[in-house]
């Protein structure tokens, strides 16, 4: 017997013909003496009849009392059937219950705890296997866009000596007789790879602490991290958006099926293929909001409602740059023409997401980062072999992180960045 994955099985090419195929009930019900049974796989759901006359009433009997999800094998007919979800359906000779089910815990209409305590079962459902196979293209996309424009992937470490985002969200772990951390991000290791490789790029998990629950931080994250020696701010800005930009282009090739499932807009999605996206300077960016009647004053940080409000103002991804220096990194190199502020760059999504890219030029002067890592409140001893990079050969170069699970929200239209992740990790809850 040739098994055939579903979505191949759905052509007028295969009417008439014999199919067989597998995978689990998605959703059954029985009239008369006939079941007509909707399997689903990873690539689709079709619509299989049992009809008793042909495989007699006991197999129908099960049937009617099986839970959703048991797993199952059949063969039959392909036949055209308007009626049926995906237009074909199968008219069984052969059906087999593989692994029975009874009582699957989810029916519809549970709410979030509980659905995330059942989230091995919950991962099921057609809209994830959507969400996951745009994620596969995202990463595809990224690593495609990389290696065509010659730059080489490095593995960086995740247990790390050092913060490189601030000391608040450390995850301290136990390390022999020390105390080790999961890393924040791979940049201080990328930085240290330039001077070998020149552009390099990683996708790592990172690690962030982070005190509270809210729809885009996780506490663990799939990091894109790109950094190039020679590279001033605007080189990097225009390596982030060339890679959004074919990030999103392949989705919208690839991925139109599970886009339309998830119910995406993907006319507001296409905007993004064009470059150059809208540069604004941190100034702009206050004014605006201002003018906008939040209550903001230069200094303060962009939180999730600020950025919010200023997405209402483009229909495609925007650069927010020149932050101050107190809220960005120590390792931001100052704007030689103001160092109140650094030359950092973040790249903020449209219809409301905000931050998806943080990136900047990097301090590459000695003498100015020994003074920012003491401002910042860190030992000097423990980034000396990152200081070292400044001592020996130091050129100006930069660098961003790409939170892939801020990019898949965006892209497919996610409420909660709990969804663009299999095991979601947030504060209070690591289960399963
Ligand atoms: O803190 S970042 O803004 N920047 C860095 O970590 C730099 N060291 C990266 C670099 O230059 N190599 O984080 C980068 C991105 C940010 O824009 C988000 O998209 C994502 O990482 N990010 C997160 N995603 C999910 N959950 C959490 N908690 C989170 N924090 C950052």
């Amino acid at each position: 017997m040739m098994y055939q994955p579903i979505k191949q099985l759905l052509s007028e090419d295969n009417v008439g013909r014999r199919v067989c195929l597998r995978g689990w009930i998605y959703r059954r019900s029985v009239v008369g003496g006939k079941a007509f049974v909707r399997v689903r796989d990873s690539t689709g759901i079709i619509q299989v009849v049992v009809d008793e006359s042909n495989l007699g009433g006991e197999l129908v009997k099960t049937l009617k009392d099986i839970g959703l999800e048991a797993s199952v094998e059949a063969c039959g007919t392909l036949v055209k059937q308007p009626k049926a979800p995906t237009g074909f359906e199968v008219i069984a000779d052969y059906f087999n219950i593989v692994g029975s089910s009874r009582d699957f815990p989810i029916k519809g209409g549970e709410g979030v705890e509980y659905l995330l305590d059942n989230r091995h079962l919950m991962l099921r459902s057609p809209k994830y296997t959507a969400i996951w196979k745009i994620k596969h293209t995202i990463l595809e996309a990224s690593r495609e866009w990389f290696n065509r424009n010659g730059w080489w992937e490095v593995t960086p470490p995740i247990l790390t000596a050092s913060a490189c985002e601030g000391g608040a969200t450390l995850f301290p772990v136990q390390y022999f007789d020390k105390v080790a951390y999961l890393s924040q991000s791979a940049q201080l290791y990328l930085e240290v790879m330039i001077f070998s490789l020149e552009k390099v790029w990683s996708l790592t998990p990172s690690f962030r602490a982070e005190e509270s629950r809210t729809r885009r931080h996780l506490a663990e994250y799939w990091h894109l991290e790109a950094e190039a020696a020679w590279y001033d701010m605007n080189d990097m800005m225009k390596v982030a958006e060339e890679l959004v930009a074919h990030i999103v282009s392949k989705v919208l090739e690839e991925r139109r099926s599970e886009l339309e499932l998830l119910g995406r807009n993907t006319e507001l999605l296409k905007k993004a293929v064009e470059t150059p996206y809208p540069r604004i300077k941190y100034d702009e960016a206050i004014e605006i909001l201002q003018k906008k009647g939040l209550n903001i004053q230069w200094g303060a940080d962009l939180g999730a409602d600020e950025e919010r409000a200023l997405t209402q103002e483009y229909d495609k991804p925007f650069f927010v740059t020149h932050f101050p220096k107190e809220i960005k990194s120590f390792y931001m190199k100052l704007d030689p023409q103001n160092p109140r502020v650094v030359l950092g760059f973040d790249l903020l999504a449209p219809e409301g997401y905000g931050e998806i890219i943080g990136g900047s030029q990097r301090e590459d002067d000695y003498s100015k980062l020994v003074q920012r890592i003491v401002e910042s409140g860190y030992k000097v001893e423990d980034y000396k072999w990152y200081l070292d990079l400044r001592r020996y050969g130091s050129v100006v170069h930069s660098g961003f992180g790409l939170g892939v699970e801020r990019v898949l929200m965006w892209i497919a239209g996610l409420e909660h960045i709990r969804d663009a992740t299999p095991f979601p990790r947030f504060r209070g809850r690591i289960y399963p």
